[in-house]
């Protein structure tokens, strides 16, 4: 198939790109560096730079015999964004080109503003080009857990029945996100909603809760290949933040009371989820939600874990509840359903005692790399 992936510098982005291409597919990734930038900004570099994109497709390219085309350009630019498209005429186009940072899109007004226009831009961008040059393409789109925030009920795979005044109807499921980068995944899901009603677009909108993990099958045959791993307070997700912390001797960071769950799952499961998605199209005109985790924590319980396997290790993990810079609850009910990858046959690589302690053991490789002064919160929700 031709795959277009948008964000294909990012975390997820470039890991995918590699997977697919090693599995056949001929594969196009676009980047504009936002991420790199962001980072290079805010001094929030990876615990190991990777190479530049079009490097990065090179070193591929000779260890594993299989292209990887690249194009450095900005998907919330119309033009650049239709121009590719068009000449490129994917399949199906993979959407992770957002500012996925939380912290960031609540650290001022430029940084909201920057969120803003990237994340919501891209996605307009993305539907007009689409409709335009290739309307039978599948997209599939990169959402978020955080759009459902935190209610007191189960929360649906995406949409939910429901009675008012003794009549039924199915509604996307209540959105309520506890940052600004979460609410523009909000306006992308209804964005792409109304443009499937009025276009016939097939579209499936991955639910992702935060990922952890260093590496994945193709980055094991040369480093270079190695995902961005960020431990920042800005890009490090809570696990990897943890993972350095540990390694690096500094209390792991619970924010508040620690009693916030989530639903976590292994970047290897972010390819499976991905590949399965694009194995199983959504249909014309359907907005398919999958929520896409493969198991729940409290961040208490992730601490205790990484702590419990650290100190099997002689790491002397210690856990320091520290003072919340985020506006969100840290003691509630969460129930959230996942069964709609697993039927499309996930098999979960899950968060074990192995997986804790080999990741640790490939964190202190780069020990000598960690920037302790990176590892605090900078960002307070609450401050403008
Ligand atoms: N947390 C801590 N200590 C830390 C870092 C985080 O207690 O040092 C807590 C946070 O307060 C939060 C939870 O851990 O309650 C998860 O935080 P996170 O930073 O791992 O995840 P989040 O900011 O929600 O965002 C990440 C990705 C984002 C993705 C999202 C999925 O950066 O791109 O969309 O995970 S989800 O959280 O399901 O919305």
């Amino acid at each position: 198939m031709r795959i277009l992936i948008l964000g294909g510098d990012g975390y997820l982005g470039w890991p995918t790109a590699m997977a697919f291409a090693s599995a056949g597919h001929e594969v196009c990734v676009m980047d504009n560096y936002l991420r790199r930038n962001i980072a290079r900004e805010t001094c929030s570099e990876p615990l190991v730079q990777a190479p530049n994109l079009h490097d990065r497709a090179e070193i591929f390219e000779a260890t594993l015999g299989k292209k990887i085309r690249v194009e450095i350009g900005d998907c919330a630019n119309f033009s650049a964004l239709e121009t590719l498209v068009r000449d490129f005429s994917p399949e199906a186009v993979v959407h992770y080109a957002e500012q996925p940072s939380a912290p960031y899109s609540m650290k001022g007004f430029r940084e909201a503003q920057v969120t803003f226009q990237n994340n919501l831009g891209a996605t307009f961008n993305l539907i007009w080009a689409i409709t335009q040059h290739a309307p039978d393409c599948h997209i599939i789109k990169l959402g978020t857990m955080g759009e459902y925030g935190t209610p007191n009920i189960d929360i649906e795979e995406g949409w939910i029945d429901i009675t008012h005044n003794g009549r039924t109807q199915k509604f996307l499921y209540p959105r309520q996100a506890g940052s600004l980068y979460h609410t523009t995944k909000v306006l992308d899901t209804d964005l792409l909603w109304f443009y499937v009603r009025v276009y016939g677009l097939s579209v499936t909108d991955l639910m992702q809760g935060p990922v952890y993990g260093l590496s994945t099958s193709e980055a094991e045959i040369d480093e270079r290949l190695l995902p961005n791993f960020h431990y920042d307070d800005i890009f490090g997700t809570v696990i990897n933040r943890f993972l350095v912390q540990a390694v690096a001797g500094i209390p792991l960071t619970v924010y508040g009371k620690g009693g916030q769950t989530r639903g976590y799952l292994n970047l290897k499961d972010t390819l499976q989820c991905v590949s399965l998605a694009m194995q199983h199209p959504a249909g014309k005109g359907e907005l398919r939600v999958l929520n896409q985790f493969t198991e729940q924590f409290t961040v208490n319980s992730l601490a205790e874990r990484i702590q419990r396997v650290g100190n099997s290790m002689n790491l002397g993990v210690r856990v320091a509840n520290i003072e919340n810079p985020r506006k969100e609850m840290e003691d509630h009910y969460y129930n959230a359903m996942h069964t709609g990858l697993l039927e499309l046959g996930l098999k979960p690589h899950y968060l074990t005692d192995e997986v804790v302690a080999s990741m640790l053991e490939r964190v202190i490789k780069y020990k000598d790399a960690i920037d302790h002064r990176i590892v605090m919160p900078r960002v307070r929700w609450n401050e403008k």
